[in-house]
């Protein structure tokens, strides 16, 4: 593949004015006749030739203003049509007929079949494997669709805007007319056919249109999807409120479809959904599936504005819409949820997912400057990172201005496909303020590191912190600027009252916010009557490592009494992680591991404290994970040591909490009617935790069974699992379990998955032989996504000791699923192996089978532009 540069970005030679679409729907042979009007840009040479975009296409006629064009005028290629001889500056009319094979498509890009459903994914370049087109973010166009298809197999024929009408056509056929009336580019292009179920409703907007609402799911399914449309009409009302944005079309539509690369899709007007992300009832759907289906319906509608309305001038600008989106979402679950809470689970997710991808070697800036396959960048880094950086602004603005920056790029770029730098000029404009250094956040990658000391003088009552700030050296980026780091702080005196304190000498602060901004800086407070504790980085204002030596006594100050919840949980957290790190080189030398008990009755207060909401209680009992370990020790890891350390941990916790946790469970254990919501979902949580805990202070598989038998809803029911398989995979009450969930939801894939990562995660050598033999089962598709994640994305990602076996039978078995994975879905090929990103880290045996399983791969010739961009970075 060419490497794609953003310096080389210019608009395209000529401009798409108009655009019908005709599809005679069929599922092997499906014909598509594309009906496009240009002009010549101005200031265009006459001679330039227009070069429209394919892939893997078959051309069966071409026509210019309705005349067969001469063959010597063009050159068609499965993947480009270059048309020469055209006017100079009058419009003109090009006709082209594509045959497609939607059954076949099985990269799931395009035009494709999911359980016989027509439906399509256009983002990022699917659009161009369906018709020739100028297929970029920056050619904005509306859009007429006609769509023709058998009718018994396809009562419904969806596309984007709104309904125009539809008729019988011919014996067995009948078409139905679509019109977008909103410019877009083709990547927001969906069409969906087939026979499906419906969920409606209607929201009326603040300007008082009604909108038909409709979710689309398989028959029968129609009562899981009241959650959803119950968190659509939420997700309206909010984006109303809180960013004044109306919805702009008379109909919006969600399908669920079972075969999706990702997520979903905020096509416009009709947003296609993995269905994991649309179906939920107390008896299939975890509390994290409920908050997760709440999350990114309202990411995709939100879409609406952040991505619909105003779009990307190109791929290099995906964090303008993605970032924006998420941060938007993250603030819409904080409305609905509890705000701490949610920011804890946040910057949980930043750290395990997008820290690592900052510190390897596929870092990338959150608006890169090249790539290879665009694909491989809808990343953690432009998603979370992305959101973080909005946030920032946010922090660094206050609300005011925030909302006014905000307010003035949807009024500056409505309609426009946008950029970065314009994004940061609307804040800059609104608020006066020079975000240039700022701006570095985009540009630069790597997680910074900020070393954190403090004196304070009693006889002159100052506090001095000083602050050093090192961004780490990232692929392409050897050398770094100081960039501007907001941090929120508190300095919390002895009886646990908060100040941000008067006088500052040595940088700016601005209400509760410190701006960091060189590379090291020394802030004096005066007038500090006594020594304060300080706070920092509160609320995580900014996505960086602190280094702050702080003492045992301090943290559990700030546990016990920040105002700020994460503060309070980050505070635990820091205890917690030498704690473990220590364990596991412990582990590793073979001694004995002992526990504090300070930490443990630290914890366990925190457990108990019913001022706390249970779902706070929950996110503190549940300690830094493997990986968390991993990170932290930063280098010769063995994950058998980390996690025999980490149990070792717990199992302390467990013994010294029994008392505690029995009250707990006992408290939490009849929690009534089920209700999805963030009170039960943390009640829920709570419980469960204690039920683990006691699981292994008492070492029986009792008390997890009979959690099972009793559970009525499937986050109990789950957990339950959960704990009998990991801690008693040999045990007859877990082969019964397991056995019984299996028939219980055999009807059931989206459940199923959870029996499958259930058992991928099982701790262990013997990992892979179980996941070697789940794939044999009846009920594993290695064709859905959704399936292959949940059983070996699971296993790479999920399982430290067993995808990670001394003997690197966990890797070469990965590479040979890649290697099968690539040729049918590369997307999904090259998703899986980023599992394998952080292999620099292991010991040096782990870390030589890592390497001789990613050069496996590396040796095939046959590989796709995504696992090769993959596989040649993860290496180098
Ligand atoms: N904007 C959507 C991205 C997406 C996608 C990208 C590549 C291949 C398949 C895909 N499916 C969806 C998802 C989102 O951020 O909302
Ligand atoms: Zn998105």
């Amino acid at each position: 593949g060419r490497i794609v540069h953003l310096a080389d970005y210019r608009p395209t030679d000529f401009v798409l004015e108009r655009v019908d679409l005709t599809f005679e729907l069929d599922p092997t042979e499906t014909k598509v006749e594309a009906r496009l009007i240009f002009h010549r840009r101005e200031g265009v040479d006459a001679k330039a030739p227009l070069v429209l975009d394919g892939d893997d296409l078959t051309m069966t006629s071409l026509l210019f203003d309705q005349i067969e064009m001469d063959p010597a005028r063009y050159t068609a290629t499965p993947e480009s049509l270059v048309i020469r001889d055209l006017p100079e500056s009058t419009p003109f009319e090009i006709t082209v007929v594509t045959m497609i094979n939607p059954e076949a498509n099985t990269q799931l890009m395009g035009l494709y079949r999911s359980n016989g459903i027509y439906c399509t994914q256009c983002e990022a370049e699917g659009f161009r494997r369906i018709t020739y087109f100028p297929d970029r973010p920056d050619v904005l166009a509306v859009y007429t669709i006609n769509i023709i298809a058998d009718k018994a197999a396809n009562p419904l024929l969806l596309s984007n805007g709104n309904f125009l009408g539809g008729a019988g056509f011919g014996p067995d056929k009948h078409f139905a007319a679509w019109f977008d009336p909103h410019p877009k580019p083709s990547y927001l292009f969906a069409l969906v056919a087939g026979d499906l179920g419906v969920v409606e409703d209607t929201f009326t907007t603040m300007s008082g249109r009604e909108v038909a609402l409709k979710i689309y799911v398989e028959h029968g399914k129609e009562p899981r999807a009241a959650y959803a449309m119950d968190a659509l009409k939420r997700s309206m009302k909010w984006d109303e409120e809180v960013f004044g944005r109306e919805y702009d079309l008379d109909i919006f539509m969600i399908v669920a479809v079972s075969d999706f690369n990702m997520g979903a899709m905020e096509n416009k007007g009709l947003n296609i959904f993995n269905d994991k992300y649309v179906l939920a009832d107390p008896e299939t759907a975890t509390d994290q599936d409920y908050a997760n289906i709440e999350a990114i319906i309202a990411h995709e509608y939100f879409h609406n504005w952040t991505g619909n309305r105003i779009t990307c001038r190109d791929w290099f600008q995906l964090c303008l819409k993605e970032g924006l989106t998420v941060y938007r979402d993250h603030e819409f679950s904080a409305d609905m949820r509890s705000r701490s809470v949610k920011r804890i689970a946040e910057v949980r997710h930043l750290r395990s997912e997008q820290f690592p991808e900052d510190a390897g070697p596929l870092a990338h800036p959150v608006r890169p400057t090249t790539y290879r396959e665009i694909n491989n960048f809808y990343t953690t880094t432009v998603y979370e990172k992305g959101s973080e950086v909005t946030r920032m602004i946010a922090t660094i603005l206050g609300r005011d201005d925030f909302k006014k920056g905000i307010d003035l790029y949807f009024e500056r770029h409505d309609g426009d496909a946008s950029t970065v730098e314009d994004f940061i000029k609307c804040f800059e404009d609104a608020s006066g303020r020079d975000l240039k250094q700022f701006s570095l956040w985009y540009h630069q990658a790597g997680t910074p590191q900020i070393t954190v000391s403090s004196t304070y003088d009693a006889s002159a009552k100052t506090l001095s912190l000083s602050l050093e700030q090192m961004i780490p050296a990232t692929p392409g980026q050897s050398t770094k600027e100081p960039m501007h780091i907001p941090l929120r702080f508190a300095l919390i005196s002895e009886n646990g009252s908060e100040s941000t304190a008067s006088a500052i000498a040595g940088g700016t602060v601005s209400g509760d916010v410190l701006h960091l901004t060189e590379r090291a800086q020394t802030f004096t407070f005066a007038g500090i009557g006594s020594r304060p504790v300080v706070s920092l980085n509160r609320g995580f204002s900014a996505p960086v490592t602190l280094h702050f030596a702080q003492s045992n006594d301090d943290l559990i100050h700030i546990a016990r009494h920040d105002s700020d919840l994460f503060a309070r949980w980050q505070a635990i957290t820091d205890i917690s992680l030498p704690i473990l790190t220590s364990a596991a080189k412990t582990a590793q030398a073979g001694g004995a591991i002992e526990v504090e008990p300070a930490f443990i009755d630290a914890l366990l207060a925190v457990a108990a404290d019913e001022a706390l909401e249970p779902a706070f209680r929950a996110q503190a009992l549940s300690l830094p994970s493997e990986a968390d370990v991993a990170r932290e020790l930063g280098g010769n890891n063995d994950p058998d040591a980390i996690h025999a350390g980490r149990q070792a941990v717990l199992s302390a916790i467990a013994k010294a909490g029994t008392e505690v946790f029995r009250t707990l469970y006992a408290a939490h254990a009849a929690n009534g009617a089920f209700s999805p919501d963030a009170a039960g979902a943390g009640k829920r949580a709570l419980k469960n935790s204690a039920l683990s805990f006691l699981s292994i202070a008492e070492d029986t598989p009792a008390l997890a069974a009979a959690a099972y038998a009793k559970a009525d809803n499937m986050t109990d029911l789950s957990q339950a699992l959960t704990i009998l398989a990991h801690r008693f995979p040999e045990a007859d009450e877990t082969k019964a379990a397991l056995a019984t969930f299996e028939a219980r939801f055999a009807a059931n894939p989206l459940v199923l998955d959870k029996w499958f990562t259930i058992q991928a995660t099982i701790p262990g050598a013997d990992a892979l032989i179980r996941v070697k033999s789940l794939m044999q089962s009846a009920n594993f598709a290695p064709t859905n996504p959704n399936r292959v994640r949940s059983l070996i994305g699971t296993f790479a990602f999920s399982n430290p000791t067993g995808f990670n076996r001394a003997d690197g039978a966990g890797y070469a078995f990965y590479a040979e699923q890649i290697l099968a994975i690539d040729p049918r879905n590369p997307q999904l090929a090259a998703c899986l192996l980023t599992a394998l990103r952080s292999w620099r880290l292991l010991e040096p045996v782990r870390a030589e089978h890592a390497r001789k399983a990613l050069e496996s791969i590396a040796a095939s010739d046959a590989l796709s532009t995504d696992v090769r961009d993959i596989v040649e970075r993860v290496l180098k």
